[in-house]
């Protein structure tokens, strides 16, 4: 499909659906920007989101003039507007190009030398009177992975600092969580390859049509090609997922756990466990001892659809045709995203998903997966497989155990005993850290916090408080506002390394221009900043190659190991998928299968799978019990706010916002309501109200969507700056992951004359 720019405004200035001719929703393949032919193609990736999408970009010397699907990728050609529209974000003249230093409470140009010479002063300072405690990293699953390998090596093998943790925590923890405390290791044992083999589809708490639209494509071909295919989409609004569906099952917010226990426990009363997988790759657990299948049963007695199907506000018999269909298909694929991480029990409910797929032995064959959606570009390369959380260390490794931190302290050549036993502040510590003055001074790379974190009067506090650093690419954003200094990053192209998405894929970004006026990499900022702090010994090398080659040396120890992905197959190929031992390796599509070169040797007639994150090589299917939040509705509070995201809108808008076409396709921030919800309240489209929850009150304009909210919940985006809905957001988070559950709002509304 080409589409002049011209035909895309029209497509997109109201609320149609890009759909070309192969394609059923807003996926398109190509984008003809008219500046000029091309005159050379490059392989890269769209910067974006953790489809991970493979792009052909098509320069004119360095602009960048046009963006393609790219064929020989994942995605087969297919992209979503977001990442068609890269070129305009690239060519703002509204980014950040030399650095500023606040003086007397407002920004001023200063030149790089002065920027980074305070930066040290005001590090080293913090380091000297109040120790590495009272410092700070927080980072991002959009930096490249050489960006946050560097970053966290830094502050914790460098500072002594544990205090290094990003965005990723918002979004990714409680799958992370979950996939370790199941299979011993994190990462998705399938694929993106597996929606081709699949018959049931298991979508919860995803609205993969408008968050990951070349996934959802291909689903759509899947069906298409099989008219056995069957999709389940569980999610309180009646998205444009849920329009697809042939089950929707229009679950209450915050009730999940109540569904997938239920789910399990039809299926051992129907008697569709699979009896002989769980025997041979099965262990069960209550979370603090080994049980046996029997207690499971038990436990599972408490969640019959007759007792949960009221408050979840389903019926009986959907939990049972939901439950019949997923275990007795010839394969179920599950995919989700952040109705089911971003919950107070976003842990166990991670849990439960894997479990589903363990006691019915929906794993380990194709079509047959629990997948993860990522959010963003770099998540899991970038931050989970760095390990550059709080609790992390390298490729699976966890600061809290001693074996561990002596390898990497062996690998990072540095004493034993360099690495601080405790873990650092997750996101949300951090932030609260600076409101009590315990975290002085922190260095924030390509997050924007100051309108993402939920409760975000509060942590805003903090950040007024704190010495902090932000490197931006553009000067107006909200977290940009607090900083002491700001620092002009080079943007996508402007700079080279490698991305890792959803399905263990790492693929590499060219640079093939240069950064605009005095930007510089988010990588180059942290190696002079290493050296400026006497670190020059620790951070040796100089280039995102090297530093690559050091990190893929580092993966050989690991269960990781990806030491066979060269920069030069990089290159090369298009993507491959670790574990990947060795120069000839292909990569591993699927995981503990034979093809795995970790389970490969465990393998014989007998024994298909193994699962060797675990000692025993059986994963773990947890009793997890449904625990009712804090967040719910009542005579003060009668509504569930829910908020997510737009298919044309990023995150909080800081480069879509800018683009007039994506801009103009999603509007100003609102609150939408179903009609039964604004009627009762008197409420009419456009009209002002003041939302009120425990954290704060805040106002907005109303919307009505009659096709795609539910009664009881209103939903909000949090793209728009002028609309900053993560005021009223409350910050409860699951206890185990520390991610905020953005989701599950108590709200009251009153409508302002
Ligand atoms: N267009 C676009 N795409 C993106 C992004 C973007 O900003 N814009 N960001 C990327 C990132 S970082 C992420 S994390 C992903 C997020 O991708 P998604 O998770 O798919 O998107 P969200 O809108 O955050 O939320 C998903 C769904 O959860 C539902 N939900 C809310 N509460 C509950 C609940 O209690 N139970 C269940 N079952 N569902 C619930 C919401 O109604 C919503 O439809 O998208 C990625 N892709
Ligand atoms: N209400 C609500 N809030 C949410 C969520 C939700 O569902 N609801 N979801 C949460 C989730 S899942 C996520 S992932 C977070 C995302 O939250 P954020 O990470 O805060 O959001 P972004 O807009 O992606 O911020 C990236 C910032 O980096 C800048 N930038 C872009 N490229 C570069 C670069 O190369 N280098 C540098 N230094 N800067 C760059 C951008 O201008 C932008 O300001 O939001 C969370 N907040
Ligand atoms: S789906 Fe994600 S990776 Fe693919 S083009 Fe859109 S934003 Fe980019
Ligand atoms: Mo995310």
């Amino acid at each position: 499909m080409n589409l002049s720019r011209r035909d895309f405004l029209k497509l997109t200035g109201g609320t149609v659906a890009v759909g070309g001719a192969a394609l059923s929703g807003w996926g398109l393949t190509e984008l003809i920007v008219d500046e000029g032919p091309v005159k050379s193609w490059h392989k890269s990736v769209c910067r974006y989101c953790g489809t991970g999408c493979g792009v052909m970009l098509g320069m004119n010397k360095d602009k960048l003039v046009r963006v393609r699907g790219d064929q020989e990728a994942h995605n087969k050609g297919v992209i979503c507007i977001k990442g068609s529209m890269l070129d305009k974000v690239m060519k703002s003249p509204e980014r950040l190009k030399v650095p500023k230093i606040k003086k007397n409470g407002k920004l001023v140009e200063s030149t790089w030398e002065e920027a980074m010479e305070l930066m040290t002063k005001k590090f080293k300072e913090s380091l000297e009177k109040s120790g590495p405690t009272s410092i700070g990293f927080y980072g991002s699953g959009q930096l490249l992975i050489e960006e946050s390998y560097t970053a966290n090596k830094l502050f914790k093998a460098g500072f002594k600092s544990n205090n290094v943790d990003g965005n990723p925590r918002l979004c990714m923890a409680s799958a992370a969580v979950g996939y370790t405390q199941t299979f011993g290791k994190d990462e998705p044992p399938g694929a993106y390859e597996d929606i081709d083999h699949a018959e049931t589809f298991f979508l919860i708490g995803s609205n993969a049509y408008e968050c990951h639209p070349p996934l959802w494509e291909r689903i759509m071909l899947r069906k298409k090609a099989n008219p056995n295919v069957k999709i389940i989409v569980v999610d309180p609004r009646k998205t444009k997922t849920a329009d697809h569906a042939d089950v929707y099952v229009p679950v209450l917010p915050g009730k999940d756990m109540l569904l997938l226990n239920s789910m399990c426990c039809v299926i051992a009363e129907l008697g569709l466990l699979d009896e002989e997988f769980i025997s041979k790759y099965v262990s069960f657990n209550d979370g603090k001892k080994g049980i046996s299948i029997e207690e499971y049963k038990n436990f599972l007695k408490d969640y019959r659809p007759e007792k949960v199907a009221d408050e979840l506000g389903i019926t009986p018999r959907q939990i049972r045709e939901v439950a019949y269909q997923f275990a007795s298909s010839k394969a179920t694929m599950s995919l989700w995203t952040m109705g089911i991480n971003q919950r107070v029990q976003g842990v166990f409910l991670n849990n439960t998903l894997n479990s589903l797929h363990l006691i019915t032995g929906q794993i380990c064959k194709p079509g047959a997966t629990p997948l993860s959606l990522t959010g963003q570009s770099n998540a899991c390369g970038g931050v989970r497989d760095t390990g550059s959380l709080a609790h992390l260390l390298p490729n699976g490794r966890l600061i809290a155990k001693e074996q561990h931190r002596n390898e990497m302290e062996e690998l990072w050549k540095v004493p034993k005993g360099t690495i601080a036993p405790k873990p650092g502040r997750h996101a949300l510590a951090m932030f609260d850290g600076m409101v009590t003055g315990d975290v002085e001074t922190a260095l924030i790379m390509c997050s924007n916090p100051a309108q993402s974190l939920p409760n975000n009067r509060y942590y805003r506090e903090g950040m007024e408080k704190a010495f902090l650093v932000v490197a931006e690419i553009f000067e107006d954003t909200e977290t940009a506002k607090f900083a002491d200094i700001l620092l002009p990053a080079a943007l996508y192209i402007e700079k080279e390394g490698v991305y890792g998405q959803t399905e263990r894929r790492y693929q590499i970004i060219d640079k093939l221009r240069e950064p605009v006026g005095q930007a510089r990499s988010d990588f180059d900022i942290l190696v002079d900043f290493a050296n400026r702090m006497g670190q020059g010994n620790l951070i040796t090398y100089k280039t995102p190659t090297e530093c690559w080659d050091e990190y893929r040396i580092i993966s050989k120890s690991s269960k990781y190991d990806f030491s066979g992905i060269t920069r030069e197959r990089l290159r090369k190929e298009r993507g491959i998928q670790w574990p990947c031992p060795t120069e000839d390796h292909p990569g591993t599509v699927r995981r503990y299968i034979k093809g795995d070169p970790f389970a490969d040797k465990h393998i014989d007639a007998n024994h298909k799978v193994h699962f060797y994150g675990k000692p025993d090589g059986k994963a773990v299917v947890f009793a997890r019990p449904y625990v009712p939040g804090k967040e719910d509705v009542s005579k003060e509070k009668p509504l569930f706010l829910t908020t997510g995201r737009v298919v044309s809108q990023w995150h909080t808008g800081t480069m879509t916002y800018r683009v007039p076409e994506l801009h103009r396709s999603a509007g100003p921030g609102r609150f939408v309501f179903h009609p039964s919800d604004a009627g009762p309240h008197g409420l009419k489209k456009g009209d002002r109200i003041e939302v009120e929850s425990s954290r704060g009150k805040m106002e907005g304009i109303v919307d009505i969507s009659r096709d795609h909210e539910t009664p009881g919940v209103v939903f909000a985006a949090f793209y728009d700056q002028k609309f900053l809905v993560n005021n009223v957001v409350s910050d409860d988070h699951d206890p185990i992951s520390k991610e905020p559950d953005y989701k599950v709002t108590a709200i009251s509304v009153k409508k302002l004359s």
